[in-house]
């Protein structure tokens, strides 16, 4: 249970808590990561079941990646790109996850898999849910940064009603409870300029995938 008294905590769904201004100045050592990890497992557009390419590129650091091809969404310990293992999670992003986590009220978070997704101007996200993972106990948390985006919250089915966030930098989200199973998506990316990603939105997601 978490007790509201932090002023920048908000709940906009059951078991979701909405940290504004959450990363301080660790933006900068984030993005950092970011670009070693894709120089190591590139960023990538991957096919979903259905065929299509995916908008958004994306890559993954730590024990197992997620990945998607014509047989499925599934976690993998290799990049399909090298046959390599994923680079390891690097110690900021661990340590980050499990700050943030704490914060929102799940203690001892060891997130085993960080998914990064890279939105350029046009990409987007269309309503899902996130089950490709063994614990649904675990909490997600996610950490946007650069360009803003809307975000669409559901409920338990794709349709009925959503709630809609405007994510900006350094905004992370802690999906647990209830609301970890819930539809959720993000809007098409608009054109713009953020002074530490350029024309990108970079969303880091942190998931106990095993
Ligand atoms: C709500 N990413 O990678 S992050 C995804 O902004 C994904 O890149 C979006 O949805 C993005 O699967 C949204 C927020 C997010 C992540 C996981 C969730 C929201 C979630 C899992 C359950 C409920
Ligand atoms: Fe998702």
């Amino acid at each position: 249970m978490v007790l509201f008294t932090d002023p920048e905590l908000t709940e906009i769904a059951p078991g979701a808590v909405l940290i504004r201004n959450a990363i301080g100045d660790l933006d900068e050592q984030l993005l950092r990561e970011v670009s070693h990890l894709a120089a190591v497992a590139p960023f990538r557009r991957v096919i979903t079941p259905t065929g299509k390419a995916m908008s958004v590129e994306m890559t993954n650091c730590g024990a197992v990646g997620w990945i998607s091809d014509r047989s499925g969404y599934r976690y993998e310990e290799d990049d399909p790109i090298s046959g390599q293992s994923w680079p390891s999670m690097p110690d900021v992003f661990c340590n980050t996850a499990t700050q943030l986590a704490a914060r929102a009220g799940y203690p001892a978070y060891s997130p085993d898999t960080c998914l990064i997704n890279k939105y350029s101007v046009g990409s987007k996200m269309g309503m899902h849910q996130d089950r490709d993972e063994r614990d649904f106990r675990q909490p997600i948390v996610s950490v946007s940064l650069g360009l803003p985006i809307m975000f669409k919250f559901g409920g338990t089915s794709r349709t009925g009603p959503s709630v809609k966030v405007r994510l900006t930098h350094g905004d992370v989200i802690v999906f647990g409870g209830v609301s970890r199973l819930a539809f959720h998506g993000v809007g098409t990316l608009r054109a713009g300029s953020h002074p530490l990603t350029g024309a990108c939105r970079y969303n880091l997601t942190f998931r106990v995938a095993r």
